[in-house]
């Protein structure tokens, strides 16, 4: 395919003032040249890709109608903006995208002039764009300030919160919200539901003003029936006015827009840059636009491996069959679990593929809640769930979960309600980066009252660990990584493991020191400790399953025993897991034991592979022989 290409509009543009300077004829070239890019890109990099099929026209014809970047777009979530890259400059780079050291898959700030607003979690825009509203005022300057939306993010607490402001503040200042009535899956809730109806009402007047002129074309009784047509109009009218919730809070509504169709987007958004206010442009464009594969399975396509343009099938990586992921993991055991227990039901905020859960909604559709993107809600939702005897299993991936940590606090572990909080992706995410990857859950939750928080030592403890969390009766967090599990077999049936209870791995004679792990750190604990015992030097292995309650009879009496302790954990040091162990021996007066501490110091970890991350961080098997060795 790459030999095919031939970008010719493309290649003459390197900057949104080149685009401005291009016929009808030739944008609607570009937006093609573009998606192939896109295409060929991310089938070789992994990517958001059906989402940014979707923005191309809307792209373009932004930064052709606005005065970028002295106006600011101020992207949602940012994952549908790689158009946005490739034409401000980024072009030449973007084959790096989401590699280590490469170009992110989000608008970042540092990166360049044309990113306005870092995102990667939702509901941000417009709030981020009301912040600079504000700052336009109280500068006395003039630029256009437009926040781009979807309409799975809107749904988003902060994004309501966001609108209820902007329609209060009156400034100007113009939300476009993408609707291509997808989230990652088809959209859920009552908004989502309005703004279907509009696109139907819309479709109904299209078909009311094709039955007037037939009426009128017909002699005699055509104008009886036109004028009462025209009744039932006046009434529907009140009945129906496009957008209208969007004008009582505050906002000028214009829309739908055919977000696929250049001319109208240019026209449209020309009118709109003359008008003052908050202003709302409902924009209807098709999530994966443009290539047939991501058009029939736009889910699939929204976060996608590398993939065969050709077939649209992931490339795998061959050879034998991987272990299952721990999200394959998780969610077969939250089914078996429920066909048990019939008080468990299941929440996801708009992952139920991602966390798994797909499975469960599936055999279980009346036990099982979507609730949009809307971590917040989710957690006090499974706490009310909870008040009345059910087990509810809210599964967030553990950088979601930071959204909803004063719900976890307030709502489930002050009033010790058994919710179990699943969260994936805790740890290194890998290309989303930053944004995404898992690292502060241990820290923010063990601080928390009441609340349990355990993480598996591979799959198979995961489904022990999920037996356990359900049937405590307490609040837990369980946390697992991102990715295939390690191939331990699967024991048949899920059990209960003692709370607050590790184990010794590994238990050499003649030990020196001993490695005390916390969830996915315990296999390259292992295979650290098999390396130095290799080179002569023993070394205890100890899984410690619980940051809370840590074991503090195997952990203070291995301290008290060796003298020499490395923690491990992928997460931040900084109150995490090691900083607990140093907290317990504080507090029991173990003096005289060096204790060294691996994890994710004070600073945000970049996108790169798990693997370049955890050689990175020296929380690998060699990271962590070496520290052994370090110790002398
Ligand atoms: C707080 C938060 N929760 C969940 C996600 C994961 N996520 C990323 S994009 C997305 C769906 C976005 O839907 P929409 O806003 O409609 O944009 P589209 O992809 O359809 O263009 C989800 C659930 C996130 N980025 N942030």
């Amino acid at each position: 395919m790459a030999e095919e290409m031939k970008q010719d509009i493309l290649a003459k543009v390197n900057d949104p003032k080149d685009i401005r300077l291009l016929s009808l004829a030739e944008l609607n070239r570009l937006a093609e040249e573009i998606r192939e890019v896109m295409i060929e890109t991310v089938s070789k990099r992994g990517g958001h890709l059906a989402s940014s099929l979707g923005t191309v026209e809307l792209t373009l014809a932004l930064h052709y109608v606005f005065d970028t970047p002295r106006d600011r777009l101020v992207w949602d979530v940012g994952h549908q903006a790689y158009t946005h890259k490739i034409i401000t400059g980024r072009k030449g780079s973007f084959d790096t995208l989401r590699q280590r050291g490469g170009i992110s898959g989000f608008p970042k700030r540092e990166e360049s002039p044309y990113d306005t607003f870092d995102v990667g979690h939702s509901g941000t825009s417009i709030s981020a764009a009301a912040g600079m509203a504000e700052a336009l005022c109280l500068k006395g300057e003039t630029f256009r300030i437009i926040a781009i939306i979807g309409d799975g993010a809107i749904s988003a607490g902060m994004a309501f919160e966001g609108l209820n402001w902007v329609g209060d503040r009156k400034k100007n200042l113009i939300i476009i919200l993408n609707d291509n009535e997808m989230c990652i899956s088809p959209n859920v809730g009552a908004l989502s539901s309005y703004l279907n109806r509009i696109m139907t009402g819309q479709t109904v007047s299209r078909i009311r003003a094709e039955v007037k002129t037939f009426l009128k074309s017909v002699p005699g009784i055509g104008e009886q029936m036109l004028k009462f047509s025209r009744q039932v109009e006046e009434s529907l009218k009140t009945f129906f006015v496009p957008g209208a919730i969007f004008e009582e809070l505050g906002f000028t509504y214009v829309g739908p827009l055919e977000g696929h169709r250049l001319d109208h987007l240019i026209q449209n958004l020309k009118n709109v840059r003359t008008l003052e206010g908050p202003i709302l442009v409902h924009v209807v464009t098709q999530k994966g636009k443009g290539y047939k594969f991501a058009e029939d399975d736009p889910s699939r396509f929204h976060g996608i491996p590398p993939f065969d343009i050709d077939t649209g099938e992931t490339v795998s990586a061959g050879g034998s069959p991987a272990p299952p992921s721990y999200t394959k993991v998780f969610g077969q055991t939250v089914v078996t679990l429920a066909e048990e227990d019939p008080r468990i039901v299941a929440i996801t905020a708009a992952m139920s593929e991602g966390t798994g859960l797909d499975r469960f909604a599936g055999e279980f559709p009346s036990r099982f809640y979507d609730v949009g993107m809307a971590e917040q809600h989710g957690v006090t939702f499974a706490a009310g769930l909870a008040t009345q005897g059910f087990i509810p299993i809210v599964a967030i991936y553990s950088t979601f979960m930071q959204r909803a940590y004063d719900q976890v606090i307030h709502d489930v572990c002050l009033q010790k309600l058994p919710v179990v909080l699943a969260l994936d992706r805790g740890g290194f995410v890998g290309a989303d980066g930053p944004t995404h990857h898992g690292l502060f859950d241990f820290a923010f939750l063990r601080t928390v009252p009441n609340l349990i928080v355990m993480a598996p030592k591979d799959e198979n403890e995961l489904q022990h660990m999920l037996k356990t969390a359900a049937g405590c009766g307490r609040p837990v967090s369980l946390r697992y990584p991102r990715g295939t599990g390690v191939g331990t077999p699967l024991d048949e049936n899920p059990r209960a493991i003692l709370v607050g209870k590790g184990e010794i791995l590994f238990h050499p004679p003649g030990a020196t020191a001993a490695v005390v792990a916390i969830g996915n750190c315990c296999h390259p604990a292992l295979a650290a400790a098999g390396m130095l015992q290799a080179e002569g030097i023993p070394v205890r292995v100890i899984n410690a399953r619980f940051v809370k309650p840590l074991d503090a009879e195997l952990l203070c009496g291995t301290a008290r025993e060796l003298k020499r302790i490395v923690t491990v954990e992928e997460n931040a040091l900084m109150g995490g897991f090691g900083s607990a162990v140093l907290e317990l021996f504080a507090e029991k007066g173990i003096i005289g034991v060096s204790v060294r501490r691996l994890g994710i110091p004070d600073e945000f970890a970049p996108q790169a592979t798990q693997k370049e991350l955890r050689r990175m961080y020296g929380i690998d098997a060699e990271g962590i022989a070496a520290a052994v060795r370090e110790m002398g």
